[in-house]
């Protein structure tokens, strides 16, 4: 009987959970033959405490086989035990008339709380992936609490703005989504982030080659990644969910297994590419073994693209200095 994987998940009651839990009970993550335990983390707010458990109750009457137990909590120090993913999806959202540097404090004490309970109470193969925004400083002030567990296992997530760049690629040159490689997203989870199109493939022929517009690419598909989230807000009265729950089983499905295929996720910059060392930056990574990665070196970056970099590597800076008495 092979062991169940428990996997801690933050913000459970939220719309991208309830799009997120009932994929990961079915085997979508971490394969139909991997069973899982689900600790659910909701804040100490009777309503979220009474959404939490119609959420459990749900997953109860799907009857998932691969399911084994649901644990609901408003603690983190439990949600947290023995867990070997931690899935921060919780946080704050940016209210009205919020400053950006009001919502990078207000939510990196939520992160500080949590990493500082990851490090003390989870798996010794733990891993955290970070949603939750500004999820790229989010993740390095959780990885900072962290002592006994390397800043290497704190991941945050551009998997949701690398599919969303496929796709607009291949709705562009009229091909299947499948045709569409190498598309790497560089810097921040935020409308200054990088779709390096420079390398991406259609049909195994250069993205540039095929769509043959450049100002199309520097223009219009840059902008559309970028600001596909506020898109999706105009359009459905409510945040990305269904796509970002998707986006989420991805990142981790790439972590988990081992594969030549280049993935773009948030990581401690190395200080490859232009990034500041120490920021969490998107860059390619490729899995070496479960839950281990390095980063890709050698993509050679043009003018343009390191001038992108800049910018978004400008903003990562910039937020790590409004937080720096939190790290
Ligand atoms: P919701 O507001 O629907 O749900 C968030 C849930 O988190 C709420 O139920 C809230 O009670 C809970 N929460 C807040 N603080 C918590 C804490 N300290 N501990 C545990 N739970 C806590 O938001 P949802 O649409 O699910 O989005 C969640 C987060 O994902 C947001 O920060 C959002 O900005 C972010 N996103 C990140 C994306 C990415 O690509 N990295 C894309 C989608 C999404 O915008």
């Amino acid at each position: 009987m092979t062991a169940p994987i428990r996997v801690a998940v933050t913000g459970a009651a939220g719309q991208i959970c309830y799009s997120l839990l009932p994929r990961i009970a079915a085997g979508e993550m971490f394969g139909k033959d991997q069973p899982v335990i689900l600790q659910l983390l909701e804040i100490p707010v009777e309503k979220a405490q009474q959404a939490l458990v119609g959420v459990a109750m749900e997953l109860d009457d799907c009857a998932f086989p691969l399911l084994q137990d649901i644990i609901c909590t408003d603690d983190p120090k439990v949600a947290f035990k023995d867990a070997n993913w931690c899935l921060l999806v919780g946080s704050k959202p940016r209210g009205p008339g919020m400053e950006r540097a009001d919502l990078l404090k207000d939510n990196g004490k939520i992160f500080i709380g949590q990493g500082q309970a990851i490090d003390e109470v989870a798996a010794d193969d733990c891993r955290v992936a970070v949603v939750g925004n500004p999820c790229n400083t989010n993740v390095m002030i959780a990885a900072a609490q962290a002592k006994r567990l390397p800043a290497e296992r704190f991941t945050a997530m551009t998997r949701l703005d690398q599919n969303r760049g496929c796709t607009q690629l291949a709705q562009k040159a009229g091909v299947a989504v499948t045709e569409v490689e190498n598309l790497i997203i560089f810097g921040n989870h935020s409308p200054t982030m990088y779709p390096d199109f420079t390398h991406a493939t259609i049909g195994g022929k250069p993205a540039a080659e095929v769509i043959n517009d450049d100002a199309w690419l520097k223009e219009t598909f840059i902008p559309t990644v970028g600001k596909r989230g506020a898109a999706i807000i105009a359009a459905r009265g409510l945040s990305s969910a269904g796509s970002a729950a998707n986006a989420l089983i991805d990142h981790v499905k790439a972590l988990h297994t081992p594969s030549d295929t280049v993935h773009s996720i948030c990581v401690k910059s190395d200080g490859s590419y232009g990034f500041t060392a120490g920021v969490w930056a998107s860059v390619p990574v490729r899995t070496t073994a479960p839950g281990t990665y390095e980063i890709v070196q050698g993509v050679e970056l043009d003018e343009f693209s390191q001038g992108q970099i800049a910018i978004t590597n400008d903003e990562l800076t910039g937020e790590r200095e409004t937080v720096k008495d939190m790290l």
